[in-house]
């Protein structure tokens, strides 16, 4: 049996196997990603992204185990969290404290999880994400939860490309501001305010509301039809298990309103064709980079430190 075939049977060794090969780029990681496609598009993939230390992989935690246990379909979701974490310049590898948080998951067999790396390449770390993302769907889970630190642009874009993107803050993070600077508020289809059991949550979430208020009515109206969901805040404590149930239910309805509205459709194929795009662009860069005498590079790029030419007159001639 091929590795494709593995994955649809359920192999979870084969799955773990698929994931690294995509991870490293290897091509036996697109052949099977290939043949695996036409079983891809079914998950529901939520996003999670906000600040260090909010809270995220706690409240994953506690989400996933909420969902397999309790999803409220018969049989019961198949759950599976993809964790992007930093890489850190040093050692390149994952935070280890995520791994750790992660290992009460790792004995749940209905729960898949997932800690990815991310890799300095130029777009690499969302097309991997987007890939591994892939892999999971063809693998048949349900639901997808996706952690990332919504600290780099890539991180941010990760989350964005989810159906439903949940931003988490807690207080005492210098949050409402911090939010506001990262500009992740606007990506949230679900806030949730984190930490609930410490002191100030409740009116860092009244702050929260209101800055999503005025967000919402800065929106041109091109958006009108994403206007239609109005961002709700859930207090959460991953820590006392509180507001789990309730934030599950109002992912529930997101994912309702998703159905019904079309937006649904809508951000499946925006995050298929934002993988595309980012395939087809290394594709270009790598096959021109090879089609160029690496003189003609060496040469224009010292032009452009002399300054002798700018950059718009050197592409010019590198084409002509
Ligand atoms: N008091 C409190 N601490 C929490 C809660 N959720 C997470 N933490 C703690 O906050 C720290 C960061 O949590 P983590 O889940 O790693 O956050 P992440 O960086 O956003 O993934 C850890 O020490 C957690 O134990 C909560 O609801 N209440
Ligand atoms: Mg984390």
């Amino acid at each position: 049996m091929n590795i494709a075939e593995s994955v649809l049977q359920g192999d979870r060794l084969a799955l773990a196997r698929l994931l690294t090969g995509l991870e490293n780029d290897q091509p036996q990681g697109r052949d099977a990603l290939d043949a695996l496609f036409p079983h891809t598009g079914k998950a529901h993939i939520i996003g999670v992204t906000g600040p260090s230390g909010s809270g995220k992989s706690s409240l994953v935690n506690r989400l996933a185990l909420h969902l397999a246990e309790t999803g409220g379909e018969q049989p019961a979701p198949r759950v599976a969290v993809l964790a992007v974490d930093p890489s850190s310049p040093f050692s390149g590898g994952a935070l280890l404290g995520d791994r750790v948080r992660m290992r009460d998951l790792m004995e749940r067999p209905e729960i898949f999880i997932r800690s990815m790396a991310s890799r300095g390449a130029l777009g690499g770390l969302a097309r991997a994400a987007g890939e591994l993302v892939l892999a999971l769907e063809a693998a048949g889970f349900d639901i997808i939860l996706v952690e990332t630190v919504g600290a780099g642009q890539s991180e941010v874009d990760i989350a964005r490309l989810a159906h439903t993107t949940l931003v988490v803050e807690a207080p005492g993070l210098g949050d409402d501001i911090q939010a506001a600077k990262a500009g992740i508020l606007e990506i949230a289809d679900i806030l949730v305010v984190n930490k609930a059991d410490k002191n100030g949550a409740e009116s860092a979430a009244h702050t929260l509301a209101a800055m999503l208020e005025i967000g919402a009515e800065l929106k041109p109206a091109s958006a009108l039809l994403e206007n239609t969901w109005k961002a709700p805040v859930c207090l959460t404590s991953a820590l006392n298990r509180e507001g789990i149930a309730a934030l599950s239910e109002t992912i529930a309805a997101h994912r309702a309103w998703l159905r019904e509205s079309g937006v649904w459709e809508q951000r499946a194929q925006a995050r298929l064709e934002d993988l595309f795009n980012r395939l087809l662009r290394e594709r270009l860069l790598a096959e021109w980079q090879r089609s160029q005498p690496q003189a003609n590079l060496t040469d224009a790029l010292q032009a452009l430190h002399k300054r002798e030419s700018s950059p718009y007159n050197l592409i010019e001639r590198l084409f002509s």
